[in-house]
């Protein structure tokens, strides 16, 4: 039993994300993913349209996700390698080389998938009209 972890905010759930998710369970047999909370995006300058148990109850609808747990610390991710005894982290492209994922490759290894182009969330509300 292969185990991938990846990490998101994953708000007005689009293409670009399910192509991630999909990605990364064809890795192994069973994907968790960590979402963020809504202080922890705070802290990413990122206000939500969902709620953390609406952003919560969409992953788990998606068919490639077997876990949800919580984002609420930068520094949380060695600890989540290993309590969920990860064999790989994967994550989308724009955070290749990033020292808060590079540092995993002593625990796991860890994968950057491309990003889908031309779809994203801030996107989403621009195209819309909304203010991000
Ligand atoms: N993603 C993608 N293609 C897009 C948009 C997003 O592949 N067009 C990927 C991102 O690279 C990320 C995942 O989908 O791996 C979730 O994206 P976000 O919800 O924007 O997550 P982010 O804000 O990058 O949070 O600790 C790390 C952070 O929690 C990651």
């Amino acid at each position: 039993m292969k185990r991938v972890l990846t990490y998101g905010t994953y708000d007005l759930l689009h293409w670009g994300h399910i192509r991630l998710l999909q990605r990364a369970k064809a890795q192994g047999d069973y994907l968790v993913v960590a979402l963020s909370t809504e202080e922890f995006n705070e802290g990413k300058g990122k206000r939500t349209y969902h709620d953390f148990e609406t952003r919560k109850a969409m992953l788990e609808a998606v068919r490639y996700v077997d876990l949800v747990i919580p984002e609420d610390a930068w520094d949380q991710k060695i600890n989540d390698v290993q309590k969920y005894e990860i064999d790989m982290v994967v994550m989308g492209g724009d955070w290749e080389g990033d020292p808060r994922f590079e540092i995993l490759t002593d625990y796991c290894d860890v994968m950057y998938l491309d990003r889908t182009e031309g779809i994203s969330t801030t996107k989403i509300k621009r195209d819309l009209g909304v203010n991000s």
